[in-house]
């Protein structure tokens, strides 16, 4: 039974004609070639050299040598018969010091592959940062200084007008909440610091550099959509404990508010402001008019989905009353007071996530309702899965395929429900590299074998192909989904 019982007798079900499906990949994480052509070095080129920071001391020198075979990788499009490819440009490749003058050969990278797609009528959507900052930048105080921002409009500029005819489909930012709390906060990203203060003021210049970014996009490309890509989840507390559901509502928001209302009602959540009063710089580093830039409208949100997250408060797990919770492993944020749970009986893929695909429908309905009705993207949601080529030189990674079936379900739930999805982006078309995780962690719908840079089709990727073929989905519920 779906969330909303719509259940039909037929379990095929069509997706509106017109519906956008994609696969998604991020510069740092398969381009390779960091040193070539002029492109200068990126924060998380330094952190994979930080002894302990990254898995197996692995780094995106050569990572799926995309920069090399991206002829190879647009063959595959085809084949898999996508109507739209998202991938992202590397700021130190086009300002190799973070400002001043564009490198050309390295825009040329871009345009060669922009004009690649559109020969072959697959629509290239553009992210504009995904976590690859200039070091230069960084040894400035990187997203932590407000002038960060100010370089980010510059790099936008010199992109939009290298491109700005040719890409409709503009993404400021990818998942901002990585870059500032993971970056800043937790330190397991790059650039691997562990300050609260840092982290929340990192939040507000990121929101700000995209708040610049999108007049600057509408007067160059008059025709650009412009939107954000957030990671987002529903936050579930373990009981309805009010301390719980305090707790759940502490990373609803972190996570979710901190990003959405400024976005979306030119704020910053109350109780968000209340608990990170105390540290520095925070956010007294918003200044006035910042929240209009921020809020300017947008033409369409990107959503990020993988797993939902149930939380108690950490006092709580740790009475004996509520020790038959099972508490997670993860647990980044001591300043948020909480615990996550892994709950009894649920899948989880290679990441130690949890699988719930109705949490992806929840989100978008709750989306719809708080913030926004402007159309919807999913422009990342996969699993990582423990993949292996078995001895017929096949990946029959059904698990995958499963997952994406049951994601996919949520998302026609959402859109039978009445939200403006318009497209769906699997996340990934390659392994690649998983950032601290290295490549220990398969996203891909293809295979790369890292040492040959071959690439092998997986079952999914020919189930994805069938998918978009069909533009339809066969119902699929996922565990606690009911
Ligand atoms: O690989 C990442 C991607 O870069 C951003 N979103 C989540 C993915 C899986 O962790």
């Amino acid at each position: 039974m779906s969330t909303n019982g719509s259940n039909t007798a037929d379990p095929i079900r069509p997706f509106p004609p017109g519906f956008l499906w994609g696969t998604a990949t991020a510069s740092y994480q398969i381009e390779g070639a960091t040193t070539l052509d002029g492109r200068g070095p990126s924060i998380w080129d330094t952190f994979c050299r930080q002894p302990g920071a990254v898995f197996n001391a692995d780094n995106g020198d050569v990572a799926c040598d995309h920069y090399h075979r991206y002829l190879e990788d647009l063959d595959l499009l085809v084949e898999l018969g996508v109507g739209a490819y998202r991938f992202s440009v590397a700021w130190p490749r086009v300002q190799p010091e973070g400002s001043g003058p564009a490198n050309q050969k390295g825009l040329d990278f871009y345009r060669r592959l922009v004009a690649g797609l559109r020969e072959r009528d697959i629509e290239p959507m553009l992210t504009l940062y995904h976590w690859d900052l200039p070091q230069p930048l960084e040894d400035r105080g990187g997203w932590c200084e407000r002038d960060t921002s100010e370089r980010f409009a510059d790099y936008v500029e010199i992109v939009a007008r290298a491109m700005g005819s040719d890409v409709e489909r503009w993404i400021t930012l990818n998942e901002p909440w990585c870059s500032s709390w993971l970056g800043y906060g937790a330190g397991v990203h790059a650039p691997g610091v562990k300050d609260i203060g840092r982290a929340a003021a990192a939040t507000h210049h990121l929101l700000l550099a995209h708040g610049k970014a999108v007049p600057i996009l509408r007067s160059v490309a008059p025709e650009a959509k412009v939107g954000i890509t957030l990671n987002l989840t529903v936050h579930q507390p373990g009981s309805d404990h009010p301390m719980d559901v305090a707790a759940a509502l502490r990373a609803d928001g972190n996570l979710n508010r901190l990003f959405l209302e400024p976005v979306f009602h030119a704020k910053y959540p109350k109780d968000m402001l209340e608990h990170y009063r105390s540290v520095k710089p925070g956010f007294s580093v918003v200044a006035e008019g910042d929240l209009e830039l921020i809020s300017a409208p947008l033409d369409f949100l990107g959503v990020n989905y993988y797993n939902p997250v149930t939380v108690v408060d950490e006092q709580r797990a740790a009475e004996a009353r509520v020790a038959s919770y099972v508490v997670s492993t993860h647990n980044p944020f001591p300043d948020l007071h909480l615990r996550s749970l892994e709950t009894p009986g649920r899948d989880k893929t290679a990441m130690d996530w949890e699988i719930q695909a109705a949490g992806l429908t929840e989100l978008l309905l709750k989306i719809r309702d708080e913030y926004t009705t402007a159309p919807i993207y999913i422009t990342e949601n996969g699993a990582a899965f423990d993949d292996y080529v078995d001895p017929n030189g096949q990946v029959l990674d059904h698990n995958r395929i499963a997952y994406l079936q049951e994601h996919i379900s949520a998302v026609h739930d959402a859109i039978d429900a009445g939200v403006n999805v318009q497209g769906y982006f699997v996340w990934s078309l390659l392994d690649n590299f998983e950032w601290a995780y290295g490549y220990s962690r398969r996203f891909g719908i293809v295979w790369v074998d890292f040492p040959t840079g071959e690439r092998l089709a997986k079952e999914s990727f020919r189930w994805y192909a069938e998918t978009i073929t069909s533009n339809s989905v066969e119902y699929a519920t996922s565990v606690g989904s009911s």
